[in-house]
């Protein structure tokens, strides 16, 4: 079974599906062995991996080698952030068809121009595309998907870019209209209101998604009890978690002089062979090598 139809299973099940942000194949490993149903590809994480802002700079192809390594490697529904498509309508039409050979389970695609500025960063320039333009994004999304389990999540920033929920609620009609299997609504407001208000306002044919870093006093449960969300998104805990452990295990080291100090508060070195597949190495070896 592919990778689209895990992720809609999920759905079907659980009505929640909750996805954690990944980077690397290892981050994405850690991910599944948490127990998350999903990836999110976060064009965020990628970017800071890179120590580069996420404006678009870190191009199509690194985030899509990035995408096939995570799906191969954690064996879960990857959610591919795919940003503004990279480009018009017709970008998206090689892009998705890419995306979906790397074996994503679902693409997310926003409706900011390209090249983008990241959402939650304060006074950033978040210029949004017409809505009509963005439908033939959708629109190209849809045709050229060989799985039609694939699914097409279109996330609008109207809410980001202050231009308040009438304007949010008509795109996302908008979008859906054009045939988005789901709709990503993003919020920068400190407290979940803004989005709440959004939730109750939408009919619910399709399935919201949430990614609630700027509100996170928003629980899975209080948003499994709204009923309209289908898909909830940590969107960066993974590069956040790693930069504050590498930080702290980088300086107690220069403060002690040494390594000893920290030995017991990292991962041990038999850890990351386990995930490395060292046993299954090894059991190769004495099958092969003679
Ligand atoms: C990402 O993780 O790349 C996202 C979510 O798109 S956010 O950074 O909050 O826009
Ligand atoms: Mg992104």
């Amino acid at each position: 079974m592919g990778a689209a139809t895990t992720f809609r299973q999920i759905l079907a099940k659980k009505g929640l599906v909750e996805a954690m942000a990944a980077h690397s194949p290892l981050s994405a490993m850690l991910v599944a062995e948490a127990g998350f149903d999903a990836i999110w590809a976060s064009g965020f994480e990628l970017s800071a991996m890179y120590g580069m802002p996420d404006v678009s700079v870190v191009s199509m192809t690194q985030h899509l080698d990035m995408t096939r390594a995570m799906a191969e490697r954690s064996g879960i529904p990857v959610v591919a952030d795919i940003d503004t498509g990279f480009g018009n309508a017709i970008n998206v039409l090689y892009a998705v068809e890419q995306y979906e050979r790397a074996g994503a389970a679902a693409i997310v695609m926003e409706d900011k121009s390209f090249p983008k500025v990241t959402s939650l960063i304060a006074g950033g320039r978040q210029d949004m595309v017409r809505i009509e333009e963005f439908q033939g994004k959708i629109e190209a999304a849809r045709s050229v998907r060989k799985d039609k389990d694939l699914v097409i999540v279109a996330r609008t920033e109207a809410l980001i870019a202050g231009l308040g929920q009438d304007e949010a609620l008509k795109r996302a009609h908008a979008y859906e209209a054009a045939g988005a299997d789901m709709i990503l609504v993003h919020s920068k407001q400190k407290t979940p209101d803004e989005i709440l208000s959004f939730c109750r306002a939408w009919p619910g044919r399709v399935p919201l998604v949430l990614v609630p870093t700027s509100y996170p006093k928003l629980s899975f449960a209080d948003v499994a009890i709204l009923g309209k969300v289908g898909l909830i998104i940590c969107g960066n805990h993974a590069i956040r978690a790693a930069v504050a452990a590498m930080q702290s295990t980088f300086r107690r080291i220069i403060a002690e002089g040494g390594i000893a100090g920290v030995e017991n508060d990292i991962a041990s070195v038999a850890e990351v062979f386990a995930l490395q597949g060292d046993t299954k190495m090894r059991e190769l070896e004495s099958t092969y090598l003679r």
